[in-house]
């Protein structure tokens, strides 16, 4: 089948933490029944030691003094370059499945929709940053982002870009739902105002036909035409 990047997006506290684990642990238990295909778990920003000391940088508490946009843009995109070279490129190489906690559309969502910045420039941006690295499939967990931020509020201290207005988590949210018309086959929406539990059913459901896909002519392994 070869490497896979399954990646997950939305508005804050929309569950892809939550939904990444319980996913991660459904194809861990798949797998390691029929073939050893390794599956891991990454995020954006942060999943390197550099990206680390980016993401506190961009995700601070906001009180230091503020971050420019393009300041702001480039730093994703520098987490970015270094996530796919560091770790999803080689684990891709391995014949992985990756599970990534956000990637390009984020970009696309929160500095082109949030903050107004040039489309055109962010696709170039992130297309130097990935190498052309494109995910085979992008789950958007779709929930009101009156309904996500509550779920993000209740965890305590919220980050510079969870303290942004209602107004700006709502262009986000525009910006995925603009995304995933111009990317229908790439951006599956599943919707994530359902109970843990069967937002995970959907995501699961959804995995088992595009795996079911992956694996055509590969009979060894589980969602081959026989049925997983
Ligand atoms: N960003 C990122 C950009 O601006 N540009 C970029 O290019 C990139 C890559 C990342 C921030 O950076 C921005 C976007 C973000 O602002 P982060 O801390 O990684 O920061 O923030 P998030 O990605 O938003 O992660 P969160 O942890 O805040 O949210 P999750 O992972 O989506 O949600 P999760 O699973 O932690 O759940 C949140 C809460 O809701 C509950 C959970 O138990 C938890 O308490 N919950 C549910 N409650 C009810 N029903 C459900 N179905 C639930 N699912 C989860």
């Amino acid at each position: 089948m070869g490497g896979k990047l399954i990646v997950f997006e939305g508005v804050e506290g929309c569950g892809k933490t939550t939904q990444i684990q319980q996913l991660r642990e459904w194809l861990q238990s798949v797998y390691s029944q029929a073939a050893p295909i390794p599956v891991v778990a990454s995020h954006e920003p942060g999943g390197t030691e550099l990206g680390l000391k980016l993401r506190s940088l961009l995700l601070g508490d906001g009180t230091g003094k503020p971050i420019h946009d393009s300041a702001e843009l480039l730093l994703f995109a520098a987490d970015r370059a270094q996530h796919v070279e560091e770790v999803l490129k080689p684990q891709l190489a391995l014949g992985a499945i990756v599970l990534c906690d956000r990637y390009t559309d984020s970009t696309v969502a929160y500095q082109g929709y949030g903050r107004g910045l040039s489309l055109p420039l962010i696709d170039r941006l992130n297309s130097i940053a990935t190498g052309g690295l494109e995910s085979d499939l992008t789950i958007w967990l779709d929930v009101d982002v009156e309904v996500s931020l509550v779920r993000t509020r209740g965890r305590g201290v919220a980050d510079r870009i969870e303290q942004e207005t209602l107004a700006f988590h709502r262009r986000v949210q525009q910006g995925y739902t603009q995304l995933a018309q111009t990317h229908p086959k790439r951006i599956v929406r599943v919707d994530a105002s359902l109970s843990e539990a069967d937002v995970q059913q959907q995501i699961q459901a959804i995995l088992a036909q595009r795996l079911a896909q992956w694996n055509e002519g590969h009979r060894v392994l589980p969602f081959s035409e026989s049925g997983a």
